[in-house]
């Protein structure tokens, strides 16, 4: 009897140009654009594997060895069914396919750093997903078809179907058939960019970004700014930055961006605080380390972001990683104990 699985893995994302707001809750469609760079480190994972058995009576996923209920109609639904639905259209071309759209399926997803640190784990959790039903199926999907579904089960997770630098294009067409992933370029373009993650704290995060970003789109009046005059200019310049190799001005555009993410989250009403104390010393640490370049006729040389939690990322060219950190350790001699059990404080190459 034949067996039919399939393991695939994908790895977290970063996000340079935020985003914070859906125009539409059910299919997940963005208000606006964004940009991340794909971490390529073997420790920043979520790796699935997929089985369809006529022995099983119903779809079941498990996250992490805890099994995790699948609701009718809910994001992991969603996605499966979509999934089947272009194994169908195999089926249907090619008779001699063995009907595996009818089958049930059992999931198992592992992600080999914490769930709840704020690392974008439903980024990773659902494009692994999406690409290991795409092998069970042996679907001719390319990525960014594959993301149209992904970003159904998590908005975030549409980016990390790619590596390297990945645009999500918000689209306008109102059943989210052109708010697709696209490779703005790969790793192997710009393989001297690293990311330094300094995990401030791995508590579950207070609000979700699912409910938070709703209550921003219903309260902020920044966020319609942001939306209508900031984003565009940010997409076009900082894919210009990216194709010029121009940290300059990638590492300007970051910053800018989380600050003003931050900003709107604090323009909504009840106010939302992501980052602490620790996150904006970190600021002050690489704005200093910056200014000293530029004050000695140098350019940018680190970038921070932060996302829906304290944690900063810090984007910065190889050659600064250890200047970096040497300074945090300084300023923050308890780092260490960040140090395991997951390796993050220190260098993640990208890609
Ligand atoms: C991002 N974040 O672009 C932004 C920056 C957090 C801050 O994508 O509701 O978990 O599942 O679509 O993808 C977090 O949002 O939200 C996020 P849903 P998701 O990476």
């Amino acid at each position: 009897m034949s067996v039919y699985q399939a393991t695939t893995s994908a790895p977290v994302n970063i996000a340079c140009i935020k985003y914070w707001g859906k125009r539409d809750t059910k299919l997940i469609l963005p208000t606006n654009s964004s940009l991340s760079v794909t971490l390529d480190q073997d420790h920043l994972r979520s790796t699935t594997t997929s089985r369809a058995d006529t022995s099983f009576d119903k779809d079941r996923l498990w996250l992490n060895g805890i099994e995790e209920e699948i609701k009718d109609g809910g994001r992991l639904a969603t996605c499966i069914k979509e999934m089947k639905k272009l194994r169908r259209e195999v089926e249907d071309k090619n008779s001699n396919e063995p009907k595996l759209s009818t089958f049930a399926v059992h999931i198992c997803s592992r992600n080999n750093f914490p769930t709840a640190a704020g690392l974008a784990s439903s980024a990773s959790g659902f494009a692994a997903l999406v690409s290991s039903l795409a092998a069970l199926y042996a679907l001719p999907a390319s990525p960014s078809q594959l993301s149209l579904i992904a970003r159904q089960g998590s908005g975030s997770a549409c980016r990390s179907l790619f590596g390297g630098f990945v645009a999500w294009e918000q689209g306008s067409l109102p059943d989210g058939s052109d708010s697709l992933a696209i490779e703005v370029a790969p790793q192997s373009h710009w393989p001297d960019i690293h990311a330094l993650i300094c995990v401030v704290s791995d508590d579950k995060k207070g609000t979700s970004s699912t409910s938070g970003m709703q209550r921003t789109v219903e309260t902020s009046p920044l966020l319609q700014h942001r939306i209508k005059n900031v984003v565009p200019v940010r997409m076009e310049a900082i894919k210009k930055a990216i194709l010029a190799r121009d940290f300059d001005s990638f590492a300007r555009i970051t910053m800018q961006d989380s600050n003003q993410f931050h900003a709107v989250a604090l323009d909504t009403d009840p106010p939302i605080f992501y980052m602490n104390d620790v996150s904006r010393a970190i600021i002050a640490l690489v704005t200093e380390y910056n200014r000293v370049s530029v004050e000695n006729g140098g350019m940018l040389k680190a970038a921070y972001t932060y996302d829906a939690g304290p944690n900063a990322v810090i984007y910065t060219p190889k050659e600064n990683i250890k200047d970096i950190v040497s300074i945090i350790v300084k300023y923050f001699p308890q780092a260490e104990a960040f140090k395991d059990p997951f390796g993050l404080f220190g260098a993640q190459g990208v890609g």
